[in-house]
């Protein structure tokens, strides 16, 4: 077996290699060849410089996140980067790909850096629920200033290398090929006999005031999380302890992170959301789409579909909607041109890329077909049976329907193997989920495709069964019903809302109702014939709807809303809630805010639980995955399903079962999954 790391010599420069596809993490392996390689190039008396690369498609994109759950190995990376930035020989790391977390980190350590045009730098570990562990938050405020680090250890966003020369956490970048750019100015460095460490540099505070609201501005967006507020400790340390002490600091505060639940739950999704989506079929490359209907949803799907390079033609048989979806698309563009986002050479290249039209005829070459009509079963099908005489053979058809049949929609044309659906969240052009959905005819192939369509467009596909709502709008269901029944019973919707929100939904119930349109719902629940015979269910969405009051485009829902949209509780709506409960004979009382939290997230669970035994769902992973991208579940809670596991499913059927007791078994029976689950020890994840 090849060594993870390697020593060569050029000329006076030993080139030190990482090759650990496929991200050049820093497993044990990579650390003990580091430390093995540094060792050999200070001991060559040849050797004047090192450079510090990697091969592959990356500079090292961070320690290795599974060997987190596991003992550590030495050397201990920490450890491993004070040896580096005390080399009595300068090393120049050569940075290209993504070098984040331990990988930035192994930068800083070394005395000067050279990147790629391309490559892009960052400290992502918040989002895995950790701090930067191996020195980030005590060098990189000592090269870019206090008020930079703080931004990007609080954000965990990554920057180009352009802007990390332009604040100096790069000293160059590469305008020849990188490793001898890098060896260049190592050799320089040597020769010059003096190179920085950047441990004792001093730590530029910026402006008090300015710090501390822009700490305070990240804080508040990562409302709930432990990890932020740690890095920040630490990070404040860095300007008044000695950079010993306040490595000491950092390590202790990363250990903490790495025991907090919160991260596991984090490292939970991020393997989780590289799972989802595996299929045995083989994808098909998609060049053109035709979207049918420029609705929100539809223009929404063109512009995603746009930005990966693919053409568009948006068709919609009634001109006046068509046009509307254009100018939508349009305005988008525009809107990035205006902040500078989109340059005018790339604005006219994505506008090249579509072409809007009435005639249906327009789909006949396209190599997918997505439907994003309105929610009419009837429609659906009728427009389906009449695409099989227009597209061509080899095409795929998808629908974006949120809840309808699959199958029936398959059965409309004469080649069911060729229908999935793709359901993609609103504004579907930022939100990262969809949903795959496998109808009983589906092929392996379709799947597949629509799978490698998503991850193309930078989304993250997850493999549905065909059920009505498939796994999302199910458990949505559910989880909207206990907050109807939790109305009834004398919570109000704000109460609902800041329960949850302050548990860490990144918004109530009440309010996405309001904002997603009451009526939307009220309709849906009209046409289906499968809800339950329960005359409490939904019923203060509906009398809402009855009463006018659609949600924010009719300026009062849930809320009442101010014309900048802001919300505020209203009162009337207090009377119309008691009136309901009254004529339904539903008795009010106080509610708390953990009775709250506890039915509206049980129901969830409990409803994963039936659509991974129906196998609906295909796995846990895949729940929380969707519950965490598609409707604001808080990833530091790791997803309905982690979120079970880890209060246990023992615990998990015993609430359940006291609330079947309180509330009856209409609701409350729990799935068969659970029960035997949690009697049998068996785990939800692996
Ligand atoms: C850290 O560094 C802590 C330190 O401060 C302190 C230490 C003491 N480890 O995403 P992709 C796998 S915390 C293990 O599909 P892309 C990934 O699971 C870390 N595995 O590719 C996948 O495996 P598979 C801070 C990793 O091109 C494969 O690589 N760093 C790691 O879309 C390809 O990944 C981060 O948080 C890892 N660190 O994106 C960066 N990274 O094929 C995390 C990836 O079996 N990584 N894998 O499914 C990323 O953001 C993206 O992977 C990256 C590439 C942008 C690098």
């Amino acid at each position: 077996m090849s060594e993870a790391v390697s020593l060569m010599a050029a000329g006076e420069v030993g080139v030190i290699t990482i090759d650990h596809p496929p991200v050049n993490a820093t497993s044990a392996a990579v650390r003990q060849g580091l430390l093995r390689c540094l060792e050999e190039l200070e001991q060559d008396a040849r050797l004047v410089a090192g450079v510090i690369a990697c091969a592959g498609r990356t500079f090292v994109a961070g320690a290795d996140i599974r060997e987190f759950g596991r003992p550590p190995e030495p050397p201990r990376l920490d450890e491993l980067l004070s040896r580096i930035e005390q080399s009595g020989k300068p090393l120049v790391a050569a940075l290209h790909g993504t070098a984040l977390g331990g990988g930035l980190e192994l930068a800083l350590a070394c005395h000067a850096r050279v990147a790629d045009p391309g490559a892009r730098l960052g400290l992502p570990e918040v989002k895995l629920g950790l701090i930067p562990g191996a020195g980030g938050t005590q060098r990189l405020p000592r090269l870019v200033g206090l008020e930079r680090a703080i931004d990007m250890i609080l954000s965990g966003e990554p920057v180009t290398a352009a802007e990390a020369v332009a604040t100096g956490l790069v000293d160059q970048i590469a305008e020849q090929e990188l490793v001898t750019a890098a060896a260049n100015l190592a050799v320089t460095l040597a020769r010059a006999g003096s190179w920085r460490r950047t441990g004792a540099l001093p730590v530029e505070p910026g402006d008090a005031a300015r710090v501390d609201a822009l700490a305070a501005r990240l804080l508040r967006r990562s409302r709930g999380q432990h990890a932020p507020e740690r890095a920040l400790e630490a990070l404040r340390a860095a300007v008044i302890l000695p950079v010993a002490e306040g490595l000491q600091r950092e390590r202790r505060l990363f250990e903490e992170s790495r025991a907090d639940p919160q991260s596991a739950a984090l490292r939970h999704l991020f393997f989780a959301e590289r799972s989802t989506g595996r299929t045995e079929g083989k994808a098909v490359v998609i060049e053109r789409v035709a979207v049918l209907g420029a609705g929100t949803m539809g223009s929404g799907i063109a512009i995603a579909l746009v930005d990966a390079g693919i053409e568009v033609a948006l068709i919609d048989s009634d001109p006046a909607s068509l046009e509307r979806g254009e100018a939508r698309i349009r305005d988008h563009y525009q809107g990035l041109v205006d902040r500078g986002r989109l340059v005018p050479a790339q604005h006219h290249a994505r506008l090249a890329q579509l072409s809007a039209s009435s005639d249906l005829q327009q789909a006949a070459t396209a190599d997918l077909i997505i439907e994003a009509v309105f929610e009419d079963p009837t429609v659906k099908r009728e427009l389906f049976a009449r695409l099989d005489a227009i597209a061509s053979s080899s095409a795929w058809l998808a629908t974006n329907t949120s809840y309808l049949d699959v199958d029936a929609i398959a059965a409309a044309t004469a080649r069911p193997e060729r229908v999935l659906g793709l359901h993609f969240f609103s504004p579907a052009n930022i939100m990262k989920l969809v949903e795959v959905v496998r109808a009983r005819a589906t092929s392996a192939d379709a799947l597949a495709t629509g799978v490698a369509l998503a991850r193309k467009l930078g989304k993250i596909p997850v493999l549905v069964g065909n059920a009505t709502g498939f796994v999302g709008n199910s458990m949505l269901q559910a989880y909207g019903r206990e907050n109807q029944l939790l109305l009834l019973e004398g919570a109000t919707p704000w109460q609902v809302d800041a329960a949850l929100e302050s548990w860490g939904m990144a918004m109530g119930p009440n309010a996405v109702l309001d904002l997603a349109g009451l009526d939307i719902g009220y309709r849906a629940r009209r046409a289906r014939s499968d809800l339950p015979d329960d005359p409490r269910f939904f019923r203060v969405a509906d009398a809402l709807v009855e009463q006018g009051r659609l949600g924010r485009k009719s300026g009062c829902g849930n809320y009442l809303y101010a014309p900048d949209g802001s919300r505020q509780p209203d009162p009337k709506v207090i009377t119309l809630i008691e009136a309901e409960a009254s004529r339904l004979g539903v008795a009010r009382r106080s509610i708390d805010d953990a009775e709250i939290v506890e039915r509206c997230v049980l129901a969830l669970v409990n409803e994963g639980a039936r659509l991974l035994e129906t196998g609906v769902a295909g796995a846990a992973a895949d729940i929380d995955v969707i519950w965490a991208n598609g409707y604001g579940f808080p990833r530091f809670r790791g997803g309905p399903m982690w979120y079970a596991a880890q209060c246990g499913l023992g615990e998990v059927v015993a609430a359940i079962q006291r609330l079947a007791e309180i509330h009856g078994p209409l609701y409350w029976t729990p799935a068969p999954l659970l029960m035997r689950m949690a009697q049998s020890g068996e785990a939800l994840f692996s």
